[in-house]
């Protein structure tokens, strides 16, 4: 088996491994093949074009307005995964609450849509087949030096022109019920990432910072239900301080980030360009399952495991090794998750 892995062209050099040790993050180029852009593009059409049922999917951009503006009226979905309301009442309460805008186009802000979803592996065959069948298995179980990979989960965020909101900086580890450390981010964009229309930026070295952040829910630094860690620092207000990298990427590179990197990204100030992204999560051998007071519930997670588990069952699919290396692995998981 394992040289059939071998097999599988990987792009990962030793300087790759040293840069994402130093620098929390690695960009690589050519990764992701035209067809499974495809197969992300049309599924993240599907979600978006899903919103109004879905039970994950919201347009953050108008949650900031609602929480903003005070106009209730605005459609931000009908999700039922956060207590919405609740959280716009912290908001309301967090004295140091203020939109996360790109300050050059707050005058634009009015037809974006900063589209969020989660968990599409369980409903689309394409989301499933990237995430499971291509390279990237491969490539993170090799960075991450791990003797098996579990999917944790995917993450889908678009903006489309005149998008105000930026994500704010945040770390991701406090959001995932787990412990240890080999966890790995790999984000894909499905359309060119610019400065202009919200490309990934990264606090280089934070990931050594040994310091663990609340999650928040990207329009405000006001943490989601986490009483045990401090918020971020205010980077989006201090930028000098902090070695910041706005990394561009075209569809086919992917940007993989350590778990305790702090990453975010900007608006989307272009007229014209939507930016969409798909984020998956891998979690490697010394990850255990903590049911994290504060942790953004996952979609679709109906028995939790124990605390100090390791990730195993049908909700954490284990991509490397291939279990049945000459079998699709995304067939296996077809039509018994979804329940949708
Ligand atoms: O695409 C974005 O704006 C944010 C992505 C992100 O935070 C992530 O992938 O963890």
């Amino acid at each position: 088996m394992q040289k059939l892995i071998d097999q599988v062209p990987v792009a990962l050099s030793k300087s790759d491994q040293e840069t994402y040790k130093r620098d929390g993050y690695l960009h690589l180029k050519g990764v992701i093949k035209p067809e499974e852009i495809n197969a992300l593009r049309s599924s993240v059409a599907s979600q978006i074009e899903n919103l109004a049922q879905s039970e994950t999917g919201y347009d953050l951009e108008s949650l900031a307005k609602q929480v903003w503006s005070g106009k209730e009226d605005i459609d931000s979905g009908n999700a039922d995964r956060f207590d919405i309301e609740l959280y716009k009442a912290m908001i309301d309460h967090d004295a140091d609450a203020r939109p996360i805008r790109d300050p050059s186009n707050s005058i634009l802000a009015e037809d974006g849509m900063f589209f969020y979803d989660a968990a599409g592996w369980r409903t689309y065959s394409g989301i499933r087949d990237v995430a499971f069948d291509s390279t990237l298995p491969t490539i993170c179980a090799k960075l991450l030096n791990t003797t098996y990979l579990n999917f944790w989960e995917d993450t889908t965020f678009v903006k489309t022109p005149n998008t105000a909101q930026r994500t704010t900086f945040h770390q991701d580890y406090t959001y995932f019920q787990i412990r240890g450390q080999k966890c790995c981010i790999v984000w894909i964009p499905l359309d060119r990432a610019t400065a202009e229309n919200g490309a990934m930026q990264y606090v280089r070295g934070s990931h050594l910072w040994g310091k663990t952040f609340a999650p928040n829910m990207f329009i405000t630094q006001t943490p989601l239900l986490d009483a045990e860690h401090p918020k971020l620092p205010d980077i989006e207000n201090n930028l000098c301080d902090y070695d910041i990298v706005t990394v561009e990427a075209e569809p086919g590179d992917i940007i993989i980030h350590d778990v305790m990197t702090v990453h975010g990204s900007g608006g989307n100030k272009s007229k014209t360009d939507t930016r969409r992204a798909m984020s998956f999560r891998y979690c490697g051998d010394d990850i255990r399952y903590f049911d994290r007071p504060g942790a953004i519930p996952q979609p679709y997670i109906e028995g939790n495991l124990p605390d100090g588990a390791v990730l195993y069952g049908e909700d954490y699919p284990l991509v490397w090794p291939k279990p049945f290396p000459n079998a699709k692995l995304a067939s296996l998981f077809a039509n018994n998750h979804g329940k949708r």
